[in-house]
């Protein structure tokens, strides 16, 4: 019988990890998953895969650790033997990078650094293949348009300056050591798991709650960002791709096209039948309901709009989607001291040399998005309206 094949990722836990592990189960892997020790729960992605730890042949086996710790990094990878480890662990997002420095450069930066020198110290060149998490975030104020394995870097963040760190070390570990480490260079990519403080499960979450009465407003920083939005689905497919390819190399992966924050706004509205406009500039600029389609709005979010709520059912009328109304503004809270204005992505080597493709585009993603966000929020809805308080969202 084959030997079943040992991956262990880091940053289980996370979007990526959540759908990698799901990925590399199918295949038939034995997963092994680093995951912090937090106070709460936080296990809520990956809990479908999760068995009982008391039954045998598991074949998804989590374990505690933190990327900040060399003796626990070394420790598990000693144990677990891996055949191929994804980096995916790190402190990725940028806003917050720059109020916690530090600790994002010990984390992306050093973190990397010891899983490679882990593998080193322990002689598993040979058998173990490393992916690292790299980004279009090394590309920040771009050089060039659109950005390939080529295009020089100029990082724009203390997440984007310590994964360049981690970019070079593992190209340097593969030259030096001849292992087989590979960047992956992926550009943003979502999911209706995406973090909640990421622009796009911000929008998407905000936008069903608008719809259905529960949220005024939602408050944004930069408008005028572009971005080039894949699904997570699949760029975690093309993780696994790199480390199948014959030679350790470093890829770019992306859709090839981008788009405004707004422009994503505009859609994720429009999928709950609600047509935005957007007046004023910069910190005065704000979007407001040009239209509702009546037929759609009610399919997306099973209200009617002229439903006047009774007392009891705790859902302001205020609330309410109407013409006219402003739903969104633009806060500099979520500025950044340095922006990436602009990122596509050229993806042609990993289309050409591997056969990567994408199966969605941008509005398959924002529809998924919406659908799950919108039956997330009508839990909250059905809640509310029975008279129970639901968590509280503010960022
Ligand atoms: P998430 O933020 O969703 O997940 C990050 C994961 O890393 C979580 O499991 C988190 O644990 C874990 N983590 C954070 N710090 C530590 C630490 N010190 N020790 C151990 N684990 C830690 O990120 P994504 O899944 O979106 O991204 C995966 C990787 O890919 C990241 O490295 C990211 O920087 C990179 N990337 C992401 C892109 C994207 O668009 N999604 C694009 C390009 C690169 P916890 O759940 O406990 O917080
Ligand atoms: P990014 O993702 O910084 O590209 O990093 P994010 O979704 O945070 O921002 C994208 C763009 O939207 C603008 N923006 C806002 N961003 C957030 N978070 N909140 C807002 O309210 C808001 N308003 C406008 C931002 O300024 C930015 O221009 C993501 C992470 O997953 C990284 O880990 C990864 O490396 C890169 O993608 C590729």
């Amino acid at each position: 019988m084959k030997k079943q094949r040992v991956a262990f990722i880091t940053g289980v836990t996370g979007q990526d990890g959540a759908y990698l592990s799901e990925f590399l189960l199918k295949k038939g892997y034995i997963v092994h998953g680093l995951k912090r020790r937090s106070s709460l729960f936080n296990t809520d992605r990956i809990d479908h895969l999760y068995q009982d730890p008391h039954v045998d042949n598991q074949n998804f086996i989590l374990h505690y650790g933190d990327m900040t710790d060399s003796t626990n990094l070394i420790r598990l990878i000693k144990e677990i033997q891996p055949d191929e480890i994804y980096n995916l662990a790190a402190m990725s997002h940028v806003a917050v990078s720059f109020e916690t420095p530090e600790y994002t450069a010990n984390a992306d930066g050093l973190g990397t650094l010891r899983i490679l020198d882990a593998v080193r110290l322990l002689g598993l060149e040979k058998k173990t293949r490393i992916y690292q998490a790299s980004t279009s975030e090394l590309f920040g104020k771009v050089q060039e348009v659109p950005q390939s394995e080529t295009t020089p870097f100029y990082p724009r963040s203390p997440y984007a300056v310590a994964k360049m760190y981690a970019y070079w070390i593992t190209v340097n570990y593969r030259e030096a050591y001849n292992m087989f480490a590979c960047n992956g260079i992926l550009f943003n990519h979502e999911s209706p798991i995406r973090g909640e403080t990421f622009v796009t499960r911000k929008i998407t979450r905000a936008t069903a709650r608008i719809a259905l009465g529960l949220q005024d407003k939602v408050y944004l920083g930069n408008l005028d960002a572009k971005r080039d939005w894949g699904h997570a689905k699949d760029y975690v497919r093309m993780m696994w791709m790199i480390l199948q390819a014959n030679e350790p190399e470093d890829w770019v992966i992306a859709t090839g096209t981008t788009t405004t924050v707004r422009d994503f706004v505009r859609m994720s509205f429009k999928e709950v039948g609600i047509e935005l406009e957007f007046k004023g500039e910069g910190i005065n600029e704000v979007g407001i309901i040009k239209n509702i389609d009546q037929e759609k709005y009610e399919q997306a979010t099973g209200n009617s709009s002229v439903r006047v709520p009774q007392q009891s059912e705790g859902v302001s009328r205020t609330h309410q989607p109407t013409i006219g109304k402003e739903i969104l503004a633009v806060d500099p809270r979520y500025f950044r001291p340095t922006e990436v204005d602009l990122l596509i992505g050229n993806p042609t080597k990993a289309k050409t040399k591997l056969g990567w493709e994408c199966k969605y585009n941008l509005a398959d993603l924002i529809k998924e998005m919406m659908q799950s966000d919108l039956k997330l929020m009508r839990k909250d809805q059905y809640l509310k309206e029975g008279g129970y308080t639901t968590l509280n969202y503010f960022e």
